[in-house]
């Protein structure tokens, strides 16, 4: 496997995530590695979050006397549950679930679920963390949470994808609720698979309520969900570019996946004029320097959301290049888009993108790039708006239909857009807020710390809980 090759999920290094210089930093994650054996992934993300937070609380008692990072990063409850089900054989599968609740101090729980083989607690951990910062940082009344299985949608028939999503909800719908945790999309589950969830909620509770977000429209769903995650990490981008004085226009841009996040990505994207080059599936990443038009990207979304077809198709059906097993990044462009998994940039492609003079990355996955990969792009200058603000956008959405849902109502395709641009615009200004300096902006900083903010004054108002 070359160095740039397409590892599945790649595990982050647990003592580097221990390693600080800051003594209260270093203290803390040996703190939280104890407490978390085996999770890798959850303590990178705490780590990336305590080395801004803690140096802001170091003058400020009342977060750091009452524990209030700390309880963060102890979910609230886990819960984790057998999933039984029969395939078409009539085989009996037996898959783990999962539902992580993280924080409810500003909101009912609200995330995703996330279908896929790699999925273990320690992952699902990381993401509701990451979650109750994010859904901060959109300022609108959403706690954090996420959840999942172990299950792999690949190759499954539908009728196999939807016993899978009624044995998982049977389980799922003792501890989720309008008012109480409210699980949407995330990988390996889209329309479809919330539209199964949905059902089997309602049969079982005997309420049509909005339990879920993602809903296809005609039973409650929200117009511009579907796009809203890939548009927001546009929408992001561009207000990072306005802030400097740029634009997307002319911008050659380079985007991993070919999921929801990136084909919406790369749609708004070549409406504002970029030319997005790249998309990658686990199995490769197809190059067309032509530029990805809105036809082929049409053509994409069917391979993908119909056919269920590998991105290896794209090659031969336009014909360009397919690089197999390698991630997107040693191709030159002004912006990176990365919208597939967690620990998809490592150092090695943090350097490309600097020596190909790359301008900046907005991160449509969450944790995309890992702590090496940041220290690279930082060092040479490169903007990165981090996933928990430029992916945010989706879950904001979410919120939008979880408002709709309560008023019984639904807004327009602009009203959402509209709402939506102004979310990521707050998010910007947020950033700025925190992560403005003398060089230029720290945006993960800045996210890091208005998410905080929030979230601990709830906390600290609402006692020791
Ligand atoms: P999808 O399932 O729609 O697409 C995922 C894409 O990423 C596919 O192209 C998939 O390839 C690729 N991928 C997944 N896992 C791996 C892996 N281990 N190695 C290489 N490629 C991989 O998911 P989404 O587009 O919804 O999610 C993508 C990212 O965006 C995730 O990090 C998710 O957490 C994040 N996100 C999603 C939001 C949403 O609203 N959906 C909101 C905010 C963040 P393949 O098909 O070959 O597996
Ligand atoms: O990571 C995420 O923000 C999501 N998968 C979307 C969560 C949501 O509740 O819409």
């Amino acid at each position: 496997m070359s160095a740039n090759a397409q590892a599945p999920t790649r595990k982050a290094d647990p003592a580097a995530a221990a390693v600080d210089k800051t003594p209260d930093v270093h203290a803390f994650l040996n703190e939280v590695a104890q407490r978390n054996p085996g999770e890798p992934e959850f303590l990178q993300a705490v780590h990336e979050v305590a080395q801004d937070v803690l140096p802001f609380i170091a003058d400020k008692p009342e977060y750091r006397d009452m524990r209030v990072l700390e309880r963060m990063a102890e979910p609230d409850r886990i819960i984790s549950f057998r999933v039984a089900w029969q395939d078409d054989q009539g085989k009996v599968q037996i898959n783990r679930g999962y539902r992580v609740q993280n924080n409810n101090a500003i909101g009912p729980y609200k995330g995703g679920l996330r279908f896929h083989p790699s999925v273990n607690q320690g992952i699902l951990k990381f993401l509701a963390f990451e979650q109750t910062f994010k859904n901060s940082l959109t300022g609108l009344p959403m706690g954090g949470g996420k959840g999942g299985a172990d299950f792999d949608p690949k190759g499954r028939s539908e009728a196999e994808i939807m016993r899978f999503c009624q044995a998982f909800m049977s389980e799922l719908v003792n501890h989720i609720g309008p008012d109480c945790d409210v699980p949407a999309g995330d990988i390996g589950v889209g329309g479809r698979e919330i539209g199964f969830l949905f059902g089997q909620y309602k049969r079982l509770s005997h309420q049509f309520q909005g339990v879920l977000t993602g809903k296809g429209t005609s039973f409650g769903g929200s117009l511009m969900r579907p796009e809203a995650t890939g548009y927001g990490t546009v929408y992001m981008m561009q207000n990072l570019l306005q802030h400097a004085g740029e634009d997307i226009a002319g911008k050659t841009c380079v985007v991993s996946g070919s999921g929801n996040v990136a084909t919406f990505c790369v749609q708004k994207l070549t409406e504002l004029g970029g030319k997005v080059v790249t998309l990658s599936d686990s199995g490769g990443y197809i190059h067309d320097a032509q530029g990805i038009s809105a036809e082929k990207l049409h053509w994409v979304m069917e391979l993908k959301n119909k056919h269920r077809g590998r991105i290896e198709a794209y090659a031969s059906e336009f014909g360009c290049d397919f690089h197999a097993g390698e991630r997107p990044w040693h191709v030159p462009c002004d912006l990176a888009f990365p919208c597939a998994t967690q620990n998809e940039l490592n150092e090695v492609d943090a350097a490309a993108l600097a020596r190909n003079n790359c301008r900046a990355v907005s991160e449509g996955a969450n944790m995309p790039t890992t702590p090496g990969a940041m220290q690279v792009l930082t060092d040479a200058g490169i903007a990165v708006a981090p996933a928990k603000a430029a992916n945010a956008g989706g879950v904001a959405t979410s919120g939008l239909e979880m408002s709709q849902n309560s008023q019984r109502y639904a807004w327009t395709r602009e009203e959402i857009d509209s709402k939506l641009q102004t979310i990521m615009a707050g998010i910007h200004e947020q950033c700025l807020a925190y992560g403005e300096h003398n060089q230029g902006v720290n945006y993960g900083r800045g996210a890091n710390i208005a998410g905080f903010v929030k979230v601990a004054d709830a906390m600290l108002a609402q006692g020791v809980l």
